[in-house]
């Protein structure tokens, strides 16, 4: 434990913090180069090892996962990957009667779906997409054999190249290029130009591919929602809300900036609260790596899960919490804030860490609490390596 507190208490001098407070002195250089949110990667990953590395059951060392951002897996596993995503839209649904869930990868897209009011904008928001993505992972694995590395994408490395993100670039280790430029289109958020994107992906891995349910009906609830809607997987890259609204300043603002979970959470969601030092966190994070992206279903409250991007989107978001928690762990690890309906509308009590999370037909429920640390093994076993 005292070696461990030490080579923790090394590296935060050197980040120019002190452990106990957690207070940042990066210059606005670093932070702006994303040296600072690697330094801060840095000490959440020794801090979550270290952890593993005194457990004797559940997620011990030997059995830990690394995460990676996606520039830093192997050419294997990015096309592994790819591919496993593209076998799910082979195999067939897990949900029965719905209309518009044909394949395992639809099952995705109808639970995100069912739960979207119950895992945004409030205490599930972070624990349950932590849990989700675990959930895929397992499936690409059972489902279709993929062992490798599960993906992050540090949306911030991309910014104002968005065209050239190795995530998007449309060669066979991408998943897929930007949709087809589209003259005249708007992009849906923040006043931002429009993206360079707009109709369908016609290079790469997911280039043709049918999305099969939503979007979002303005009416007509689930008979419209999940009935079967082919059209083209779209994509509408966008530079302006990337740097503006998901930048690595933006980031790392978030985690130095958020004492509480409650302003981390509603910061990474735009909620209009205020951080550290008056800080304001915009439209959030969140928004800003989702619209990055956008298109159909990308850009869909409900369904944007069908988009591959979305677990390397929320693999990044996962990331930050992993970081922030880990920064001042005994402090963090059980932090949750808020109720169990979005927006607590309608009105609901405040969220326990023994409250259930709904994973069902594609894994069983598991409480809050079982998704609290990454390193927990309940059954979460996983760190991010900073890129
Ligand atoms: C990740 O990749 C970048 C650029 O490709 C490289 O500079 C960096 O050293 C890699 N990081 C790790 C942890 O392998
Ligand atoms: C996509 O479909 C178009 C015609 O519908 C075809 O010309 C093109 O080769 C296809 N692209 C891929 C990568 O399959
Ligand atoms: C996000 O970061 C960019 C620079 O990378 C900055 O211009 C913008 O104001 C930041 N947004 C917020 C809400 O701080
Ligand atoms: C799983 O959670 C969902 C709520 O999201 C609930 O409807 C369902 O009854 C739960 N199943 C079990 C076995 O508790
Ligand atoms: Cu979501």
């Amino acid at each position: 434990m005292r070696s461990i507190l030490k080579s923790v208490a090394a590296v935060a001098v050197l980040a120019g913090m002190t452990l106990s407070a957690a207070v940042p002195t990066f210059t606005q250089a670093q932070i702006d180069s994303g040296e600072a949110l690697r330094q801060l990667g840095k000490i959440a990953y020794d801090t979550a090892m270290a952890r593993a590395a005194k457990a004797t059951t559940g997620c011990t060392k030997d059995k830990i996962k690394i995460r990676k951002e996606w520039r830093n897996m192997t050419m294997t596993d990015r096309k592994g990957f790819q591919e496993a995503i593209q076998c799910l839209m082979s195999k067939p649904a897990r949900y029965k009667n719905i209309a518009g869930a044909k394949t395992a990868w639809d099952d995705y897209g109808v639970l995100h779906y069912y739960q979207t009011n119950f895992v945004h904008d409030n205490a599930l928001f972070l624990p349950w997409h932590r849990h989700y993505n675990w959930v895929l992972e397992e499936d690409l694995k059972t489902t279709c054999g993929y062992t490798g590395i599960f993906p992050y994408w540090e949306w911030g490395l991309d910014c104002g190249k968005m065209d050239k993100s190795p995530v998007f670039d449309g060669t066979e280790y991408s998943l897929g290029g930007n949709g087809e430029f589209v003259k005249g289109h708007r992009a849906a958020i923040g006043g931002a130009k429009p993206g360079s994107g707009g109709g369908c992906v016609k290079t790469g891995p997911f280039a043709n591919r049918t999305v099969n349910l939503g979007p979002t009906p303005g009416i007509g609830g689930d008979s419209v929602a999940l009935k079967y809607n082919p059209r083209c997987l779209k994509r509408d890259l966008n530079d302006d809300v990337c740097s503006k609204m998901a930048s690595l300043r933006n980031t790392t603002d978030l985690i130095l900036a958020s004492s509480t979970i409650a302003v981390f959470q509603a910061g990474s969601q735009g909620e209009g609260v205020t951080g550290t030092n008056n800080k304001n966190f915009g439209m959030g994070v969140h928004v800003g790596g989702h619209y990055a992206i956008s298109g159909d279903p990308g850009s869909d409250f409900h369904f944007s899960a069908l988009e591959p991007g979305f677990y390397l989107h929320h693999g990044n978001l996962d990331r930050l919490h992993f970081i922030w928690q880990n920064l001042d762990w005994e402090k963090r690890k059980d932090a949750i804030s808020g109720t169990g309906t979005m927006y607590n509308s309608p009105p609901s009590p405040n969220s326990k860490l023994t409250d259930n999370m709904g994973f069902e037909p594609l894994h069983r429920n598991i409480t809050i609490a079982a998704a609290m640390d990454t390193v927990g093994g309940t059954p979460l076993c996983y760190v991010y390596e900073p890129w």
